[in-house]
């Protein structure tokens, strides 16, 4: 257990949710397909992306950015399916409604390098994880690149809650381990990363002129 807000649900979702799930993905791939970024540094990621919900996170040549539109298709990205928005509801304890999931897919041998998320307007709010398919080998670590790290087996179905200190841990991707899990045709893994990225909107302050008399 660790004390910085991460969290770790494994097995939260049991195998019929997962193939749901899966088959929801499945359909809105088929309007917003994956797709290899660039990263800002000219090299190729080896993991594709897609995103679901009002923004989407982008990364090319000129950096990383959260956008309304697929940048190959130029459509809107599809929307977040209801069992993510649930499980948002459920673990994420957050005042606010998720507007981005970024979809992973990692091929054999696709990894992700230690990185922070910071490109969403409030970094206070959860993300919410969930692992499809093979299982990654994933790296934690704490909010500098030199913080310690653990590391820990992500597994099908597993679901993970980043909230508190742990929203801005460094963490990676080392390796994915086939075999696992049957899920995925042809084999690889599926991460689903459940984000509010754009302006959490301020209470209205309250004003006295404003108010409506009484009647
Ligand atoms: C810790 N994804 O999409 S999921 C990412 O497996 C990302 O695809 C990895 O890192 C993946 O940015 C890791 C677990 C995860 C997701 C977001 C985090 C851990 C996190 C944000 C902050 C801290
Ligand atoms: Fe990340």
């Amino acid at each position: 257990m660790r004390s910085d807000g991460f969290r770790r649900y494994p097995g939260h979702l049991d195998g019929d949710a997962q193939r749901t799930l899966l088959r929801e993905i499945e359909a809105r791939v088929r309007c917003a397909p994956f797709y290899r970024p660039i990263a800002p540094w000219g090299r190729p990621m080896s993991v594709e992306m897609t995103n679901l919900g009002e923004r989407g996170w982008t990364a090319s040549p000129s950096g990383y950015a959260y956008r309304r539109h697929h940048p190959l298709t130029h459509a809107p990205w599809p929307a977040i399916p209801r069992l993510l928005l649930e499980l948002w509801s459920d673990l994420a304890s957050a005042t606010v409604p998720p507007d981005a999931c970024l979809v992973n897919v990692y091929r054999a041998g696709a990894k992700m390098g230690l990185h922070q998320d910071r490109d969403e307007a409030d970094l206070s709010v959860p993300v919410v994880s969930v692992s499809l398919g093979d299982t990654a080998w994933f790296r934690l670590g704490g909010p500098t690149r030199r913080s310690p790290c653990e590391r820990m087996r992500l597994e099908s179905g597993d679901v993970c809650v980043m909230a508190g200190p742990s929203r801005l841990a460094f963490h990676g991707v080392d390796r994915i381990e086939t075999g696992q899990s049957d899920l995925i045709p042809g084999g690889g893994r599926i991460n689903l990363t459940v984000r509010r990225a754009g302006p959490v909107d301020p209470i209205q302050p309250f004003s006295i002129e404003r108010a409506l008399p009484c009647r």
